[in-house]
């Protein structure tokens, strides 16, 4: 399990001590155990050459790997709101120039944002990647936990939870409100970090 770079309770009003401890402790935490579990599993398959048991692995691993993966980044974005959590990047930014050049500003790529998360049918992610060969910014949407890294020449900068368990005790079915309140506590100097790394190793 990564660490939280802030307290259970530091993400509050946009999301509730309680919300962040059930999400963290329980839902992210039992992903990696079942992941664990799985790639013991794999290994014996390995190790006794039983190719059934080593596909018939996949699709547990797939969901549980995914999930830790894409939780990680997730936790990662996020900051409380009384420190870096929602303060957008300034004027002159890499990342601002970027926006500006592809969303035109960030009201609109956050509008947007908002409303195509809100709309992910089913569970799922939203996402802001960077396309590694034009450098251009964009959304994608993943189902249950498939992430980013089976996108080709997509790379993650803002993951977005869409699943009920990451809001549903404070917003119930309101999963718009959820969407509304999470840029108060986005990260954007995390956003930004992803976007330079990833822009310094772009593909000619
Ligand atoms: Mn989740």
């Amino acid at each position: 399990m990564p660490k939280l770079p802030y307290d259970l309770a530091d993400l509050a009003p946009a999301l509730s001590k309680d919300v962040v401890d059930l999400h963290y402790n329980y839902h992210h935490k039992t992903y990696v155990n079942n992941l664990n579990l799985a790639m013991e599993q794999l290994q014996a398959a390995i190790d006794k050459d039983d190719l059934r048991a080593v596909i018939s692995l996949q699709p547990v691993i797939r969901f549980n790997a995914g999930s830790h993966i894409n939780h990680s980044l997730y936790w990662e974005n996020l900051a409380p709101a009384s420190g870096l959590g929602g303060k957008l990047p300034l004027p002159g930014s890499p990342l601002y120039e970027r926006v500006v050049k592809d969303w035109g500003s960030f009201e609109r790529l956050i509008d947007y944002f908002t409303k195509r998360t809100a709309g992910i049918r089913g569970s799922g992610w939203g996402w802001l990647v960077m396309d590694r060969v034009t450098k251009a910014l964009d959304y994608v949407e993943t189902h249950d936990q498939d992430g980013i890294f089976m996108v080709p020449d997509e790379v993650p900068l803002l993951a977005l939870d869409a699943w009920e368990h990451a809001y549903y005790l404070d917003y119930k079915n309101a999963r718009g409100a959820y969407m509304k309140n999470i840029w108060k506590v986005v990260n954007w100097n995390v956003v930004e970090t992803r976007y330079m790394k990833a822009a310094a190793h772009v593909i000619s």
